[in-house]
């Protein structure tokens, strides 16, 4: 059997690497680049601590037969809202907006936490309620963000769509685990729970910046106008 342990290290191992990747980008990046390189390299940092944590086997609680990794929900409370203002300084959403995000993501992440560690039928209700916030984030995150992101130039629309579908297809597949894996009916073993978590959480996160920081660069390339620079003083297209 392969040891949990192990698996965590090699979650802080990938988000080590996307932390360096993204710090080096960062230091060579022009100025207007460097907040969305340093978004990025704070979010895989904090997960590499996360991984590292849990590895040391800190921070496991044992609930009834199972055991809840709490660095894992820490982890989703702390870099979740990141990702999501992200999408939201793509998009060109204004504080008011950013902060509706970010609160309506936090509950759900603070009441799936609660939902793991409450045993039976308070649990699942707490899931239940949590599932249903979600589903307001998914609505803020395909109506009025997108709607925003559609008044910018073509080339952050299509990056921002890019970005959102994959945002929206992958966190979506964190509930179902959630459901069919310890915490919920037990169907999925703690030890395929974790690989599968693991996997999400480096696609969530240094995927998405990777594709983040390519795409932008290509645009820039084809363009001579950064998404940065895009995003601050005006649509791409508007050349
Ligand atoms: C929980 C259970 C309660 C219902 C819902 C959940 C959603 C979790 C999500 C997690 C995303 C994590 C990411 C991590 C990045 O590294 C809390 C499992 C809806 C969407 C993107």
């Amino acid at each position: 059997m392969i040891e949990p342990t192990l698996l965590f290290w090699l979650g802080a191992l990938g988000m080590a690497v996307g932390t360096v990747a993204f710090v080096w980008g960062g230091v060579s990046a022009r100025t207007a680049y460097r907040r969305y390189y340093a978004l990025l390299a704070s979010i895989s940092l904090i997960a590499a601590v996360a991984y590292a944590m849990m590895a040391l086997e800190i921070g496991w609680v044992t609930v009834g037969d199972d055991v809840v990794f709490t660095p894992r929900y820490v982890d989703w409370i702390l870099t979740t809202p990141l990702l999501l203002v992200f999408l939201g300084l793509l998009a060109g959403s204004d504080g008011r907006e950013l902060g509706l995000v970010v609160v309506v993501n936090t509950v759900v992440m603070v009441l799936g936490f609660a939902a793991a560690l409450v045993p039976g039928a308070l649990g699942y209700g707490l899931f239940v309620v949590a599932g249903v916030v979600y589903l307001g984030l998914l609505y803020l995150l395909m109506g009025p963000m997108s709607a925003r992101a559609g008044e910018q130039g073509a080339g952050v629309t299509s990056l921002f769509t890019s970005l959102r579908n994959l945002t929206v297809v992958l966190w979506s597949v964190y509930p179902v685990i959630w459901l069919l894996g310890p915490p919920g009916i037990g169907m999925i073993t703690p030890t395929v729970d974790i690989m599968l978590v693991s996997y999400l959480d480096v696609l969530t996160k240094v995927g998405f910046g990777l594709i983040a920081l390519n795409t932008s660069a290509v645009l820039e390339a084809e363009r001579g106008q950064s998404i940065a620079e895009a995003t601050v003083d005006g649509p791409v297209g508007a050349d």
